[in-house]
């Protein structure tokens, strides 16, 4: 597989500090920040500061360290932002994930029932 990261996506944006961001944590790999559209009471991103488009190519590609400093801080939000009652983890990718910005982002939902999401 083959992924072309665009730098002009919002994201690489944020990152370049040309966009502001209600930033929740922020380390020398990642970057935690609120959905500017949350879909719950809890809705934050999570991203790499890397160039990668989705989690396969973070997952294929990004260093030990960039992965490493990316799933402890997923535990940290997971711990301070109010989702001690459970939370979903999502990731879209491409056209049938439906994704819309093209770097790699983890949502973390939570702060009320969910409902089921697959049968
Ligand atoms: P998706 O997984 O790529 O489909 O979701 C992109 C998310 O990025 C979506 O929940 C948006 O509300 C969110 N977002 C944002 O937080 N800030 C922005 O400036 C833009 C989108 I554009």
């Amino acid at each position: 597989m083959r992924f072309d990261y665009n730098d002009q996506n919002i994201f690489a944006k944020i990152l370049r500090g040309e966009i502001p961001n209600k930033t929740v944590l922020e380390t020398e790999h990642s970057l935690a920040f609120e959905d500017i559209a949350p879909q719950a009471p809890v809705h934050v991103l999570v991203i790499p500061k890397g160039a990668y488009v989705s989690y396969d190519h973070f997952a294929r590609d990004a260093s030990d360290a960039e992965i490493l400093d990316f799933n402890r801080m997923v535990a940290k939000i997971c711990e301070t932002a109010g989702v001690e009652e459970g939370f979903r983890a999502i990731s879209n990718a491409r056209l049938h994930g439906v994704q819309e910005v093209p770097h790699f982002h983890l949502h973390i939902l939570g702060g009320r029932p969910l409902g089921r999401m697959l049968e």
